[in-house]
């Protein structure tokens, strides 16, 4: 049996983008749980001491390396398996695209959260979070509009074959301001991002790491 990665991750986190791709591409993987919101002291050290950034995702290579940035191991991954069809090769067309987006996704979507999860990082009183909150939410919803107007999604968001993309859109697209809003903005990837809910290769991995309970896609203000 192939060598194990190990995943420094958290349910509901961005770390269940990595596990899901882990999952389809079939690999063996052992998931470190505990991030520096839900752990305590223990899981903060635990993370520390592979990521200096104190986040999830961090991903120990079969090889030892360790790697973090939830797009650079997606792509990582897909490449390192071009059977898999999970992203398009150099040569392809779809390519800059694919790049294009993955890095979109990580830097206008994605790293909102550093400030969101914790307004008082940035922000000094009540009402200067709660501005913050409010702002960032529209932002994001505002920044999931233009990836729908600059994209031509079939099936999924390069065209008939799933990718890294679409895994790394449909967990990024469940955080505030949620589905409801997102669907507003970006119906076209919200059919997508729907499809790829529903796959029956990770029907029982949602339900463990990233469940749809009650009220999970209601529309958020802050
Ligand atoms: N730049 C990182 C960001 C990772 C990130 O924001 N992780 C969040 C969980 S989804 C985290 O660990 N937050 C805890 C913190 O920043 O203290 C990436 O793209 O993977």
């Amino acid at each position: 049996m192939d060598k194990a990665f190990t995943v420094f991750g958290a349910a509901g986190s961005g770390s269940v983008s990595v596990e899901a791709a882990l999952t389809l591409l079939g690999l063996p993987y052992e998931v470190i749980e505990g991030a520096s919101w839900d752990g305590g002291e223990s899981a903060l050290k635990r993370i520390a001491a592979v990521n200096p950034m104190r986040q999830v995702p961090a991903v120990v290579l079969p090889g030892g390396e360790v790697m973090t940035e939830a797009a650079a191991i997606l792509i990582w991954l897909a490449d390192s398996h071009p059977e898999s069809g999970l992203s398009p090769g150099l040569d392809d067309p779809r390519r800059p695209a694919f790049l294009r987006w993955m890095s979109f996704v990580a830097s206008s979507i994605y790293a909102f959260y550093w400030q969101r999860d914790d307004p008082a990082r940035v922000a000094p009183d009540a009402a200067s979070q709660d501005f913050l909150l409010r702002r960032t939410n529209e932002r994001i919803a505002h920044n999931w509009g233009v990836m729908e107007a600059q994209t031509d999604p079939a099936r999924y968001i390069l065209g008939d074959e799933m990718t890294v993309l679409d895994l790394f859109v449909t967990v990024t697209s469940r955080y505030r301001p949620r589905r409801e809003r997102f669907y507003q903005v970006a119906p076209r990837l919200g059919e997508v991002v729907r499809r790829v809910d529903v796959d029956p290769r990770l029907t029982a991995f949602w339900d463990e790491r990233y469940p749809f309970e009650e009220g999970w896609d209601a529309l958020s203000e802050v």
